[in-house]
């Protein structure tokens, strides 16, 4: 790979970018690389690296599920090359911080000749994509007189800040500051519900009274058993699991990897590759448990001592006969035995795999059930996200070493840096995330019912938003050819800002096309995800391009124009914000022994080595001094407080009910197959699809059974045509075993490109994708879909 990019004889490849730009006739003023244009990067590492060449130790701050040590070579004011951190700086109690191929591509996404070069302000109709270049002083004009002529007209609970990512990595970002700009000028409407894993963090405390059940990997040394539900650490990274599954596997650790897919991690890390279909986990977590209670290999002294609603005798008062978990599988009520036979043609994983399955998971001692993200991420992750919890109560794996308690969510012993200090937001009412398209639309329709928080209706719809560092107007959210229908009537939305390095599918739905700084060209503090405890410093490495400027600068302009500039700042620049942020985390955690902020810029990183940490072990350890944090104080199978919700899809028990739009539902008469879609080795989402390096990596296709694509005449790259009722993709097939029969997958995070018929030619799945809520956490299903395939 390195000799690659030494060959490579230009800075940029134009190549993939021309095929990946083409549909989205863009402005020539966009697209042009003029004369007198900036340089693209150097053209050669040997041409643009004269001796003074300084190494960096630095990292992004994406969310991608890393936060690795890379290091930049600088010189002429040019990032040259990307390495990693050698192997003399290997720590053996610190997980690798290993650059990914992404990480090593960084220099191709800062230096790119379609990057955004000057504020640009729309002048097509909306979503058309055409737009003049505008100076920064008459961007921040039209930015403050919009805010203060929609506040006035509407309250300022028609202020809404969207779905921006990309800078969530980071200490410091727009995407935080907009939010105290506008908490000082009378607030904004704010969403709740994370699309990453905000199905797990809602249904995770029903059984233990946290979302924060994770422990750290270092507890799984010793540990014979992982079964990875649903989790494709490889490409996913996850705060570095896979540097820690890797030492595990080879010092003999079991893996079983359970998706309806062989991702990566199925063929790194996997001795068993346990395929079924999506959204029917429950089904066989219900017949696991069958097993697993009929053979008697459950954990019955932690069961007793630490646990409600297991059998009849350990039910809380005032529910009837027959609801506890024992009654369920048994089938006292509906005389349904939850046996592996009757799991098999749901799930599609064979009896005779299940009875092994639930076998080795009970009868290793400890073994770990770690649930990913992906499995919660559908419309049914509530009830996927506790029925992991059961397993590990049931076989006693919870609060000890080498166990594990529940899916992925937070880790109690994580440090964090404090953030730029917050005002309140003086509007109580808040919407989840999937609420916004409707808050558009005609908020009077937002209930309680559909997510409203903090009051019974909102008084205005959404007239002004920002998108900062995000792509979920046209690209990342679910049903994409709804969402474009109200953002394209300009008397909804009002007024929308965003910022990006490039024209996304989503900035060419802007009033206000901002072109930010990239991580290289701002000072910030990265963070990791998950389990390896470190912070590392993300310092201004080079100028930035053209007339970029980051978000904090530009808001800075505004808030002057509001008049509220000195107040906004606190007469702070970007650095010195950084450097506060630093500071007071330093205070925070005294027994953490920060560098100061100074000593840091020399230092460059800090690496919290703390002890290892096992969720809930004080819970087990002595639970009359720790009870759990649940309503009766022991962990609950059975949630009398889902129970009293009487909703069937969020039931008290989490056992399997047929999902919307899963394989049961009666729409797969017309839409046979289910559709899922995973997170790539080759972006961050859709962060970096426009990189050329990366598009190498891996091509844009549908990944489709041998006998589904006989049945339909497909060969291996005949063009396909994926439909159902929400739209229409064209991409490759990948004709592969490594999805099941029934289930085509598609990566996530292509950029949408409809052609003038409307049909998507990008591959991006979020065409097809369900805006359907959640029951619980009122949240996002991006998973859970029904599509055809033809051949196009
Ligand atoms: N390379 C890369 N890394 C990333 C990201 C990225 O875009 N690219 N994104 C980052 C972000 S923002 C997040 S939130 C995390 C997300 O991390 P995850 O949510 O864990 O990642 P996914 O790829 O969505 O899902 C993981 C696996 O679940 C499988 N799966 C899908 N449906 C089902 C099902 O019904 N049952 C079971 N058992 N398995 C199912 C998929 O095939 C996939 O292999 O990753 C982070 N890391
Ligand atoms: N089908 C499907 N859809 C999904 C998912 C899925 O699994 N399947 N996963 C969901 C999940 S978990 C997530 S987290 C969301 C992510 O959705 P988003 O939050 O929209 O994240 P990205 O798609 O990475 O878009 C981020 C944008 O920010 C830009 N950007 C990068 N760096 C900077 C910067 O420094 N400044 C500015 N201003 N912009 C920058 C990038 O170019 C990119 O266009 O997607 C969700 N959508
Ligand atoms: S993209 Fe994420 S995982 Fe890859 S090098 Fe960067 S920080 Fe690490
Ligand atoms: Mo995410």
């Amino acid at each position: 790979m390195t000799e690659k990019y030494k060959d490579e004889p230009s800075g940029i490849s134009r190549r993939h970018f021309v095929k990946v730009t083409s549909a989205l006739a863009a402005t020539p003023l966009f697209f042009s690389t003029s004369a007198g244009a900036r340089d693209t990067g150097p053209t050669t590492d040997e041409e643009a690296a004269p001796d003074k060449e300084r190494v960096v130790p630095t990292c992004s701050t994406f969310d991608c599920g890393g936060k690795c040590d890379i290091r930049a070579h600088v010189a002429g004011g040019v990032v040259t090359r990307i390495t990693t951190r050698p192997d003399n700086e290997l720590d053996e109690e610190m997980p690798i911080m290993r650059a990914c191929v992404r990480g090593r591509s960084y220099r191709k996404f800062v230096y790119h000749p379609e990057r955004l070069k000057y504020p640009m302000k729309r002048v097509g109709k909306r979503g058309e994509g055409k737009f003049e270049r505008i100076s920064w002083e008459e961007a921040t004009t039209l930015i403050a007189d919009n805010l203060k002529r929609i506040t006035a007209q509407y309250g300022p609970a028609s202020r809404y800040v969207h779905v921006g990512t990309a800078v969530s990595g980071g200490a410091f970002s727009g995407d935080k500051m907009v939010r105290r700009l506008l908490n000082l000028t009378g607030g904004y409407l704010e969403s709740y519900h994370s699309v990453s894993m905000g199905n797990t963090a809602a249904a995770t405390p029903y059984t233990y009274g946290t979302a924060a059940s994770g422990s750290s990997l270092d507890t799984l040394s010793d540990t014979p058993l992982v079964i990875l539900w649903g989790h494709n650490t490889t490409e996913t990274i996850f705060g570095h699991s896979n540097h820690y599954f890797q030492q595990m596997k080879q010092n003999g650790t079991r893996f079983i990897v359970v998706d309806p897919r062989y991702s990566d991690t199925a063929s790194s890390l996997a001795d068993q590759w346990i395929p079924l279909r999506p959204a029917t986990d429950n089904a066989l977590m219900d017949a696991m448990m069958y097993v697993i209670i009929s053979e008697n290999l459950h954990d019955k002294a932690f069961i007793d001592r630490y646990t409600m609603g297991f059998d009849e005798a350990s039910m809380p008062e005032g529910v009837p006969p027959n609801e506890s978990l024992w009654a369920y599988l048994m089938g006292a009520k509906d005389g349904i035995k939850k046996t592996p036979e009757w799991a098999e043609p749901i799930t599609q994983v064979p009896a005779q795999t299940i009875h092994q399955l639930a076998r080795d998971y009970a009868t290793t001692k400890p073994a770990a059930l770690i649930q990913g993200w992906g499995p919660q991420r559908h419309n049914c992750g509530e009830r996927t996200a506790r029925g992991a919890t059961l397993l590990a109560t049931l076989t006693g794996n919870v609060g000890v070493k080498g166990g594990w308690a529940a899916g992925y969510g937070g880790i109690g012993n994580r440090k964090f840096t404090t953030g730029p200090e917050m005002p309140d937001n003086p509007v109580v009412e808040k919407i989840s995330v999937m609420n916004w398209v409707q808050a558009a639309d005609d908020a009077s329709k937002v209930t309680p019912q559909d997510g409203l928080k903090g009051g019974e209706k909102l008084n205005s719809n959404i007239r002004i938003l920002f998108s900062l560092a995000g792509n979920y107007l046209a690209n990342q959210n679910p049903d994409v050819n709804q969402s474009v229908k109200v953002l394209e009537d300009e008397s909804k939305i009002e007024f929308i800002v965003a910022s990006d390095l490039y024209l996304t599918p989503s900035a060419r739905y802007a009033d206000l096309l901002l072109p930010e700084t990239s991580f290289m060209e701002r000072w910030n503090i990265g963070e990791t995800w998950g389990t390896g405890n470190y912070l590392i410093l993300s310092e201004k490495l080079i100028d930035p391009p053209f007339e970029a400027r980051s978000d904090y600068d530009w808001l800075r302009e505004v808030a002057a124009k509001l008049g509220i500039e000195q107040e906004f700042s606190l007469g702070r620049d970007e650095k010195q914000w950084i450097e506060q942020i630093w500071e007071a985390t330093r205070l925070s955690m005294p027994d953490e022994k920060l560098p100061t902020f100074e000593a840091l810029q020399i230092q460059r990183r800090h690496l919290f080595k703390s002890k290892p940490y096992v969720a809930f072990e004080d819970n087990i350890r002595d639970p009359e001094n720790h009870p759990f944090a649940t309503p009766s104080g022991k962990i609950e199978i059975f949630s009398k407080r889902l129970y009293d919700m009487h909703h069937p899809e969020i039931p008290a028990l989490s056992h399997y009910v047929p999902a919307h739009e899963g394989p049961e539902d009666p729409l797969a008469a017309k839409y046979p197959l289910q559709l899922i879609t995973w997170k790539g080795k080759n972006r961050a989402n859709s962060t970096q699809y426009a990189n050329p390096w990366l598009q190498e990596v891996q091509v844009q296709k549908l990944w489709i059974n041998p006998l589904d694509a006989e049945k339909r005449g497909i060969k291996q790259g005949d063009k396909v045509r994926i439909h159902n009722d929400r739209g229409i993709s064209m991409v490759p097939a990948e004709v592969t075993p490594r999805i099941i029969p029934g289930v085509v997958a598609m990566q996530a995070g292509a950029w949408w490109q409809p052609d003038a018929d409307g049909v998507d030619r990008g591959g991006c799945a979020n065409v097809l994708s369900s805006s359907r809520i959640t029951a619980l956490a009122k949240g996002n299903s991006h998973q859970t879909m029904l599509v055809e395939v033809a051949k196009a």
